[in-house]
C-alpha cells in the first residue's frame, strides 16, 4: 500500500513538511544527502516542536546518503525541498517509481482554508511580503492574516492557522515555485526578475518560467501585480491569465501604482491620486519605494480600505539584514545588507550608501556575473574585502574596470576585522555581498548576525 511520504532534504522546509504530515496521520521517511545528519537531533526538534501526539513519531524513519529504488515501494508522494535541484541525478529513482514530487509550498496549499497572496520576484520579496503582511493583520485582527514561504517560516507551519476568512501572505522562490501543481494565489505578484540563481535554472528563461508559474492557476477573477519597468514582466503581461496591475518607478502611469516627485501615485483612466509623500516612509531608495508601491496594490486587490494601508505603511521599518544600519562606532556607520545575495540586490545597498565605504563581498558561486555592480565601485568603494568561493572571480572583474583596492580574507571574522581597519571616521563599512552565503554560513541570516554581533562588540 502506497500509504508514507517521503520528505526530501532535512532543512527548515523538510523538517517542518515531516511535522505536518505526521499530524496528518500519516508515515514520513525523511531523507537527507547529508550522511552527517543525526536523526535523533531532528527527531528532537520535531518533537520540540509539539502539537503531535509522541506515538506518530512511530511512523517516522530516515534514509541519509543514498535514496534505492527499494525505499520508495510504500510512496505515495515526495515533498522536495527548495533547495534540492529538480535535475540532481537521485531524483531519477523518484521518475522512475512514478512518485509524484510537490513542493512543501503545495503541500501547504492543499490545507489551506482562506485566501492566499503570492509574492515572487528576485529582489524585494522579503520587505513587500512584510509590508503586505502587516497590513492584512492590521486588517484581520480577528480572522488572522499569515506570513510565511522563503522568508523563513515555511507555509505547513502556518496553514494549519488558517480558516475560511484568513489570509495567508507567502514569500516565493523560483526554486518553490518550480513544483507547485494547484497552486493558486488571489493575489500574486511578480517583483522583477534579474539574473540569479543561473547555476539551478541554467537559463534565464528557466528562471523566468519559474516566477511566472505563481500566476499559472490564476484566472480572470484574479490580480497580477506587475512590474511596468521590467521589459520582460511588459510582455508576460500580454498572456497572464489574472488581471494585471502595474506599478512603475520610472513612468507616470495613467492606470496603475507610480513613484514621481518624491511622492507616491495611484492612478486610474489617467487621473493620479495621491497616496503618500516618500519623505513619510522609513524605508529608503528607489527599489524599496518599488516594494511600497506593490504592496499598496495587492492590499487594494484583497479590497483593504486605503487609509488603513497607508497608516501601516507610514510605521513599517525596514526587515532584518536588507540595506540594515547596525551601529555607529567611532564616527563609522555599520550596515548589515547579508540579503544582498546577488549583484542587483547589492547595488541597491552600494547606491544607498550616502559615504565612503569599505564593502565586504564574495560567496557562494551561483554563476552570476558581476560587471554592474563592481561598475559602481570607483568614487564608493574605497576598500573592498572578498570572501568565499566567488573572490578571484570579482577581483577578475574588479581588474577589468581598473579597480584594485580590494583584498582576500579566508575567514568572515578576518573580512570583518580588516573591513574595520579600513574605516576612517566619516566612512560606512557595508556587508553586502552580491553572493550566497553557502559554504560559509547556513543561510544569509547567519552571516548577518554575526556581523551585527561583531559590530556591536564592545572593542569594534
Ligand atoms: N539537501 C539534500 N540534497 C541536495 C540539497 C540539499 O539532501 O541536493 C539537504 C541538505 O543536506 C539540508 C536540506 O536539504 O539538510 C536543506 O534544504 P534547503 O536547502 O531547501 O533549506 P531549508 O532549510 O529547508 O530552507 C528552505 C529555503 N532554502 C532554500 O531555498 C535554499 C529557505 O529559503 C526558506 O526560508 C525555508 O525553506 C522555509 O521555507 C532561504 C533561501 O536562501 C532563505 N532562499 C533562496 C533565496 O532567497 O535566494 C531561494
Amino acid at each position: 500500500m502506497k500509504d508514507s511520504v517521503l520528505v526530501l532534504g532535512a532543512g527548515r522546509s523538510g523538517i517542518e513538511a515531516a511535522h505536518f504530515i505526521l499530524g496528518m496521520g500519516q508515515a514520513v521517511i525523511l531523507y537527507d544527502g547529508d550522511e552527517t545528519k543525526d536523526p535523533a537531533a531532528v527527531r528532537k526538534q520535531l518533537e520540540n516542536e509539539g502539537g503531535i501526539e509522541s506515538t506518530a513519531f512511530d511512523r517516522l524513519s530516515f534514509i541519509l546518503g543514498e535514496l534505492k529504488r527499494e525505499a520508495l515501494e510504500t510512496m505515495s508522494y515526495a515533498v522536495i525541498s527548495p533547495g534540492i535541484p529538480l535535475d540532481a541525478p537521485f531524483l531519477s529513482v523518484l521518475t522512475e517509481a512514478d512518485v509524484p514530487v510537490i513542493s512543501e509550498i503545495e503541500l501547504g496549499y492543499r490545507y489551506e482554508k482562506g485566501e492566499v497572496i503570492g509574492i515572487t520576484g528576485t529582489n524585494g520579496k522579503t520587505t513587500t511580503t512584510s509590508l503586505v503582511g502587516a497590513i492584512m493583520q492590521a486588517r484581520l485582527t480577528e480572522e488572522g492574516a499569515f506570513i510565511a514561504g522563503n522568508i523563513g517560516i515555511p507555509y505547513t507551519r502556518e496553514v494549519v492557522k488558517s480558516t475560511e476568512k484568513s489570509v495567508s501572505v507567502l514569500e516565493l522562490s523560483s526554486f518553490q515555485l518550480e513544483t507547485i501543481r494547484d497552486f493558486h494565489p488571489h493575489v500574486s505578484a511578480i517583483l522583477n526578475i534579474t539574473p540569479d540563481h543561473l547555476n539551478r535554472h541554467h537559463t534565464m528563461e528557466n528562471y523566468e518560467a519559474a516566477k511566472e508559474r505563481i500566476t499559472m492557476n490564476q484566472t480572470a477573477d484574479d490580480f497580477c501585480v506587475l512590474n511596468y519597468d521590467d521589459p520582460r514582466l511588459r510582455t508576460f503581461a500580454e498572456n497572464c491569465p489574472a488581471r494585471v496591475i502595474f506599478f512603475s518607478s520610472r513612468e507616470a502611469l495613467a492606470d496603475g501604482y507610480f513613484l514621481a516627485d518624491g511622492s507616491l501615485y495611484y492612478s486610474l483612466d489617467g487621473e493620479p491620486e495621491h497616496l503618500i509623500d516618500t519623505k513619510e516612509l522609513n524605508l529608503v531608495g528607489r527599489c524599496n519605494y518599488e516594494n511600497v508601491l506593490a504592496a499598496i496594490a495587492c492590499c487594494e486587490a484583497m479590497c483593504v480600505p486605503r487609509d488603513l494601508i497607508l497608516e501601516t505603511v507610514r510605521t513599517f521599518k525596514a526587515v532584518p539584514h536588507r540595506i540594515e544600519f547596525v551601529a555607529e562606532k567611532n564616527g563609522v556607520r555599520y550596515y548589515n545588507d547579508s540579503k544582498g545575495t546577488n549583484p542587483d540586490a547589492a547595488i541597491q545597498g552600494i547606491l544607498a550608501m550616502e559615504r565612503p565605504t569599505v564593502l565586504i563581498g564574495g560567496g557562494y558561486d551561483k554563476g552570476s556575473e558581476y560587471d554592474d555592480w563592481v561598475r559602481l565601485f570607483p568614487g564608493r568603494v574605497k576598500k573592498l574585502i572578498l570572501i568565499g568561493a566567488t573572490k578571484e572571480k570579482i577581483a577578475e572583474c574588479c581588474e577589468k574596470y581598473g579597480f584594485r583596492d580590494y583584498v582576500f580574507k579566508e575567514t568572515f571574522k578576518d573580512a570583518f576585522y580588516a573591513a574595520k581597519s579600513y574605516a576612517e571616521s566619516g566612512d560606512a563599512v557595508l556587508l553586502s555581498p552580491a553572493c550566497a552565503s553557502w559554504g560559509m554560513f547556513n543561510n544569509y541570516e547567519e552571516r548577518g548576525d554575526l556581523f551585527k554581533e561583531l559590530t556591536l562588540r564592545e572593542e569594534a
